[in-house]
């Protein structure tokens, strides 16, 4: 990045490796060593601390767009488009792995000859090992950026501040967006522990047969991600993607999150976190679990279609929660940015989204237009006919190619403080207290746009029995139905069974006030493959029904599942499309027969022994009110 030290004797050094920028002074102590250990054996040519300062962003941004790895994209301010290498598209969960002495910390032992689904465990040893046989001198010819990041606001007690390490500069520049990055956050941290991140986009081996382009160096063949919960350490290697690279998000605010969250008695989520005021100007918080690319960004900052609401943004996929001295369930937002997904946003279905991404935004993967501007699969109607189409590949693409334009999983990564609907309290540092929990999926068939929840145990057993269609988001490539516990199963940073014991434990809070569960499908199809519910801006009809449900009216009827809304009580006033609500909340008896079976199966075969005896209380009353449909 910086000029030749070798013509500059002016430089400290750290070890061997010239410091281009700070002064070691600048650096805590404990800082200073974790930064020494991974320069030997990482071997860069030098080393870049970031302070999160304009000039360093300009300065970053100036050098990837040298190197080819961005473009500017000039029909908008500040924009830049990234094309990745295309096998270094997504999450890799085959490759993640979650190190423990004891295997049974991390993930439930399945049934003999099964594969489990809920995790992948690694010995401290074979980490080790992974680590030695890809990080010797994997910087070399590179800068080796240190960045020091706080989730959460710097200074809350709610915060934790941890070092990402790492030789992509795509990587600290999407950094600073999605976290707080820089100086403050190393004076906070003062000679305090930190979570260690360490990032490489790697070197492939020699005989590697992916074709690499220096624009986007990988190594998809040795990718792995790795997390020792007990050292609060994360080492990856050989991606530059999203979910593998920003360690900040998945890694540490969930995976290693949520091992700190059981030891301490909260809970690290991946949650959307709305605020919704009423007709009657009443202010309440919601949060909600859908897996990836299930619709979390959509609905957090979502546009009413129902006249006197209003929705505004604290966050669109984490939440740390726990409950304060009154009782309450109060919610951070650990993140300073989005990252969303592209596909599908459109001035109709996430306006708020449109007006936050023209600014200051990295995309990722999505289509370039000859005016300068982004195009992705949902755009349709907001370019003009004329503009020509390069696609995420950077090939020529002409409306109607066979393959789409923008990939599935392109991405924008964007400031929050950028969006019209942030809540004012989003950085308040007490949390905001939440009133309601969403849990959802993409289930095509048999489930209802929304049902409630009995009990808190009720509420936990639909969060431990979630399944959604498969999406762009990971590895997996054709649309099955896969379980998606909590929209948590690649998150989980310890044994899913103790999870759903501190889910459960929850009740024995003192004065706890426990936030009602609810399920929504925004996702159910006719026979025709075609949406029965128009969702987006609609979805406010649910929330309208889920608020009054709280608020104690006569709108809910209790079915096999739980408690649906009453003939009658859910408010369809000028709907935008007329919908076949007997369809939409049917509960097909030989479906939900099915849905049993396939609950029962995975309960025994992936989580058995460490299955609460409360969620198989529930799957049991399940199977018995299916039996009387
Ligand atoms: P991650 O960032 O991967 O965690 O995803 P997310 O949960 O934030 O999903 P997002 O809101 O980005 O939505 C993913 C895709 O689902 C987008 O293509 C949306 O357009 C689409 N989507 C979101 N909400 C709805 C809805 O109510 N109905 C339909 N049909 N599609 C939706
Ligand atoms: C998800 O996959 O849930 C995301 C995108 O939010 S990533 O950051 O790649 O994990
Ligand atoms: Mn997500």
């Amino acid at each position: 990045v910086a000029k030749n030290p070798s013509i500059n004797n002016n430089y400290e050094y750290i070890g061997k490796i010239p410091l281009l920028n700070s002064s070691t002074k600048s650096l805590p102590p404990k800082v200073y060593s974790y930064i020494e250990e991974c320069a030997s054996l990482c071997c860069p040519k030098d080393i870049f601390i970031c302070d999160g300062s304009d000039t360093e962003y300009e300065h970053l941004l100036n050098f990837l767009e040298k190197n080819g790895t961005i473009s500017p994209l000039p029909k908008y301010e500040n924009c830049w488009l990234a094309r990745t290498n295309p096998a270094d598209v997504a999450r890799v969960e085959k490759r993640t792995f979650i190190s423990t002495e004891c295997k049974r910390d991390t993930i439930p032992i399945p049934r003999e000859g099964v594969t489990g689904e809920l995790g992948n465990w690694i010995s401290p040893k074979d980490m080790d090992k992974a680590i030695l046989e890809r990080f010797p001198g994997c910087m070399k010819d590179r800068t080796m950026y240190v960045i020091p990041f706080s989730m959460g606001p710097v200074g809350s007690s709610f915060s934790k501040i941890g070092i990402e390490i790492t030789d992509s500069a795509y990587v600290v520049c999407c950094m600073r967006i999605m976290t707080r990055i820089g100086k403050k956050v190393l004076e906070t941290l003062g000679n305090d522990d930190f979570v260690k991140c360490l990032h490489s986009v790697g070197v492939p081996k020699r005989d590697s047969k992916i074709e690499i382009n220096s624009s986007w160096p990988c190594d998809p063949e040795r990718t792995i991600i790795l997390h020792r919960p007990d050292k609060n350490e994360i080492v990856s290697y050989g991606s530059g993607y999203g979910g593998n690279s920003l360690l900040g998000k998945k890694c540490f605010a969930l995976r290693i999150g949520s091992t700190i969250a059981k030891d301490e008695g909260w809970l690290a989520e991946h949650m959307l976190i709305l605020a919704i005021t009423d007709p009657k100007g009443r202010k309440r918080y919601i949060t909600a679990a859908f897996p990836s690319a299930c619709g979390k960004t959509n609905l957090a900052m979502l546009k009413p279609t129902l006249p006197g609401y209003k929705i505004e943004c604290v966050g669109d996929d984490i939440a740390w929660m726990r409950f304060d001295q009154e009782g309450r369930l109060r919610a951070i937002n650990p993140e300073n940015g989005f990252f969303g997904v592209a596909p599908g946003t459109n001035c109709i279905t996430n306006p708020n989204a449109m007006k936050t991404i023209f600014k200051n935004t990295i995309f990722t993967n999505v289509a370039a237009t000859s005016d300068g501007g982004v195009f992705w699969e949902g755009m349709e109607e907001e370019i003009s006919d004329d503009v020509e189409i390069t696609d995420w590949r950077g090939k020529k693409w002409t409306r109607g190619s066979k393959t789409p334009a923008a990939h599935p999983n392109s991405r924008f990564c964007t400031p929050i403080k950028e969006c019209p609907v942030i809540d004012p309290d989003w950085e308040d540092s007490a949390g905001v207290p939440i009133d309601v929990i969403l849990f959802g999926g993409r289930r095509p068939e048999g489930i209802p746009l929304i049902y409630q929840a009995r009990n808190w145990q009720h509420g936990v057993f639909i969060g431990a029995s979630m399944r959604s269609e498969a999406t762009a988001a990971a590895e997996h490539t054709d649309k099955v139905i896969m379980h998606d516990p909590f929209a948590m199963r690649p998150f989980f940073g310890y044994n899913f069974g103790h999870y759903l014991n501190h889910w459960l434990s929850m009740t024995e809070v003192k004065n706890a006030k426990l936030p009602a569960i609810f399920h929504v499908n925004w996702f159910r199809k006719n026979a025709d493959g075609k949406y029965l519910w128009p969702g987006f801006g609609e979805n406010s009809r649910v929330l309208d029904w889920i608020l009054r449900r709280i608020d104690g009216e006569d709108v809910a009827v209790d079915s096999a599942v739980g408690l649906l809304p009453k003939l009658g009580s859910f408010n369809l006033e000028n709907l935008s499309k007329d919908v076949n609500m007997e369809e939409l909340f049917s509960l097909p008896k030989s479906f939900w027969e099915k849905e049993v079976c396939h609950l029962r199966e995975y309960f025994d075969m992936q989580v058995g022994d460490d299955l609460p005896a409360a969620i198989r209380e529930e799957l049991e009353l399940l199977a018995c009110n299916v039996d009387k449909l």
